[in-house]
């Protein structure tokens, strides 16, 4: 049986019986993986500090008015491990991601990814990508991650968009919060399909202007299965500066917290991730807000379930 991490160190410091590999829905799975870093690093930290500040998430979600925790048990692995002497980098660490969620998904398990650098998010796509041919991806994210390369590298955070594009199609991506963006990605945009909602048009009311609920319209342009991919530079730096490329102009809790609600009403959410995050020392308020962040998704992800 997979190796778990217990109430000491698991996601909301749950008790044994609720956080069993066997008996649980979800699995959250800590991949801190750091390699192409560009301005400020520390994204290897991102799952320890978010699993740490889960302790002190209340297990009860009033909204829901439900202890999710209890009612579908949360199982937390231990972090993969990307070698210390010859590490495993670019596409071996993909490929080594990739197995690993595709043995959770065929244990039926709802996947719950703690990043480590944007660079990771290619391989859970190509694993639920296998299992649903219908697969579409909602991206939260500062940056478009559509650079053929970066620094030299196919494999950085900044091109990871970029990789799902070439086995997913990528008029099956949406994306919200763009305020980053190279000129090459603008076009990859217009010419492959993508949705983009950009943070200065959702900022001047182009949306609302039309729509009470917005959030609407980025969910009906996925279909029924879908994977989040989430960013952290997303949220504007006010509320998120643990990052390292940190953009002004940036997307706030609630309506963040309307768009998921409604997608986990409306579709079928089978995992998501969450990467990006580069703890500060000292700054607990970021990391309670990851960590909140995930387990009101998983909330969400089972509304109906
Ligand atoms: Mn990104």
């Amino acid at each position: 049986m997979p190796q778990t991490l217990d109430v000491r160190s698991n996601f909301l410091a749950l008790p044994k019986e609720h956080a069993q590999y066997d008996t649980a829905k979800i699995v959250v799975l800590p991949v801190p993986y750091e390699h192409t870093v560009s301005y400020g690093g520390g994204t290897k930290d991102g799952p320890k500090a978010t699993l740490n500040a889960s302790k002190y998430v209340e297990f009860y979600d009033e909204e829901l008015d439900r202890e999710l925790c209890f009612d579908v048990g949360i199982a937390t692995m231990r972090a993969l491990s990307f070698g210390t002497k010859k590490k495993k980098v670019n596409k071996e660490a993909l490929t080594y991601i990739e197995n690993k969620v595709t043995s959770l998904i065929e244990d039926e398990k709802f996947v719950a990814i703690l990043g480590g650098e944007h660079t990771i998010s290619s391989a859970p796509i190509a694993a639920f990508y296998k299992k649903y041919p219908d697969l579409s991806i909602l991206q939260f994210d500062a940056h478009s991650d559509f650079r053929d390369e970066y620094q030299g590298n196919k494999y950085s955070h900044a091109s990871v968009m970029a990789r799902v594009g070439e086995f997913l199609d990528p008029s099956n991506i949406v994306q919200v919060g763009i305020r980053a963006q190279a000129k090459e990605e603008s076009i990859y945009i217009q010419e492959q399909g993508v949705s983009t909602y950009y943070a200065y048009e959702i900022r001047q009311g182009k949306y609302t202007r039309v729509l009470k609920h917005w959030e609407d319209q980025i969910i009906d342009k996925l279909s029924e299965n879908v994977y989040i991919t989430f960013d952290v530079d997303y949220f504007d730096p006010s509320i998120m500066p643990s990052t390292g490329t940190p953009e002004p102009n940036g997307m706030y809790w609630h309506e963040t917290m309307n768009i998921i609600q409604r997608l986990g009403k409306k579709k079928n959410i089978v995992g998501f991730d969450i990467v990006e995050l580069a703890p500060i020392t000292g700054l607990h308020h970021p990391d309670m807000t990851i960590a909140r962040l995930a387990y009101k998704i998983m909330n969400y992800a089972f509304q109906k379930k």
